[in-house]
């Protein structure tokens, strides 16, 4: 059962992830997701100043028999967004779009810092630390899933326990 494993590992990372103690049971429980599609610890960061660019993070698990790949994202109060990719072969932190994600079969990819984020362009002012929105990502094929992230400011995030 590999990927029980894998799983049981990444819902372990997601509690550690979360100080606050309060988003486990509200992530659980998405309100609209393709089923063997399963979200957790979904979180936004804010940009260092207003109306900076957010960062979305988040970890996906694919419990289907099926690939699924990811086409689009957005973000419930920002003009638009797109899934980046930290680019790692520079000090210099750069971002590359990326148009298709594949999240294999059984197979659980972690959005974090450094790696894969969906970047919310023009976030609102609806969009405040201490709250929550909620992000939408589009597979090919045109299923959708729907989870909540909570809002932190630049600099608050939720750290693991380490
Ligand atoms: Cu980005």
């Amino acid at each position: 059962m590999k990927s029980k494993q894998i799983w049981a590992m990444v819902a372990a990372l997601g509690l550690a992830g979360c100080n606050t103690g309060t988003t486990e049971e509200a992530v659980t429980e998405a309100p609209a997701c393709i089923p063997g599609i399963e979200v957790t610890g979904g979180w936004m960061a804010m940009g260092a100043i207003p109306g900076d660019p957010a960062a979305v993070y988040f970890s996906i698990a694919n419990n289907d028999s099926t690939n699924h790949m990811i086409r689009a994202a957005a973000v419930d109060g920002a003009a638009s967004a797109m899934i980046h990719q930290m680019g790692t072969w520079s000090l210099q932190p750069s971002m590359d779009e990326v148009m298709q994600l594949d999240i294999p079969a059984g197979e659980t990819l972690v959005f974090e810092p450094g790696t894969y984020h969906v970047m919310a362009m023009e976030p609102g002012e609806q969009l405040a630390p201490g709250g929550q929105t909620h992000v939408t990502l589009t597979f090919v094929g045109g299923d959708t899933c729907t989870f909540p992230v909570e809002i932190h400011a630049a600099g608050d995030e939720p750290h693991h326990a380490e």
